[in-house]
């Protein structure tokens, strides 16, 4: 790793009590997005096909899902499938759009006891008939949750995003029910696909790369990123309260006095 990035990252001995991090719950983030990294490499490097990687990535998720909702995190954005996933293998693909599925058989009653409302980001046009029906069942059933926002990035790239956005704000104009001259920030957000969300306050990247790749690149303009070499297979609560710890100290160091 580059050692100029290395203030970005885990560090490697977090400050604990009684083996848990102490945390602010006046500041935790609002909005956390992670970009779930690793997950081939997790399983490559124990022999396994790199389905078995995203089976245990997909475990990691409840762990995550279930800390955020208790310390109060109001949207949790997990970026699953992006647009580029399609160029993998047929096979891998094919396993892939069976985790929605899969995850929410298993965990949909668990979520819905827990005031999670589940959302998706991203273009639904190419999905397979059962990812769709599975996860249009999971949003229609916890639409009136509450709780923890669970936003599911599936299918997703921020400049497809954009640049749908982009059509939608030309199209208006064209009908003549905005002037160019109106376009600034909040019109070209509100035609985004987390017109109603906050933007993240807190983005996480797993195993140890140091990119965007493609992820809610508006929506971040001011978010702290935190990454970590940890493989999303082996991340744990532990991990997420710590960069929640390093969030906080972040904003006391810059939030004035
Ligand atoms: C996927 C597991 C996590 C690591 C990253 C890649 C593999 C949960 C979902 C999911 C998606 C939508 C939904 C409910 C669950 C998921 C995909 C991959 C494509 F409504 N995990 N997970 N979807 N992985």
């Amino acid at each position: 790793m580059l050692e100029k990035f290395s203030k970005w990252k885990s560090s490697l001995t977090p400050t604990k009590t009684d083996g848990e991090l102490e945390l602010d719950p006046a500041a935790v983030p609002r909005h956390v997005a992670i970009i779930m990294d690793g997950n081939g490499r997790w399983a490559k490097q124990k022999g396994l096909p790199r389905i078995a990687g995203h089976r245990e990535g997909m475990k990691v998720v409840n762990k995550i899902v279930r800390r955020a909702n208790e310390l109060g995190v109001e949207v949790l954005t997990l970026y699953a499938f992006s647009t580029e996933n399609w160029k993998r293998p047929k096979t891998e693909v094919d396993y892939l759009m069976k985790l929605p599925e899969r995850f929410l058989g298993m965990e949909l009653p668990k979520l819905m006891e827990e005031n999670v409302k589940v959302r998706l980001m991203g273009s639904l046009d190419h999905l397979p008939e059962h990812t769709l029906r599975a996860v249009n069942k999971a949003v229609y059933e916890t639409k009136d949750n509450t709780g923890l926002i669970l936003n599911f990035a599936l299918n997703y790239g921020s400049r497809f995003e954009m640049v749908e956005a982009m059509k939608e704000i030309a199209l208006k104009v064209e009908k003549g029910e905005l002037k160019p001259s109106d376009i600034d920030d909040k019109v070209i957000e509100s035609n985004l696909m987390t017109a109603d969300l906050k933007d993240p306050d807190l983005l996480i990247r797993t195993s140890g790369e140091i990119r965007l790749s493609n992820f809610m690149l508006w929506q971040v303009a001011y978010s702290e990123f935190w990454f970590t070499d940890v493989l999303w297979p082996d991340f744990n609560e532990e991990h997420f309260t710590e960069a929640i710890s390093i969030y906080q100290k972040r904003a006391r160091r810059f939030g004035g006095v």
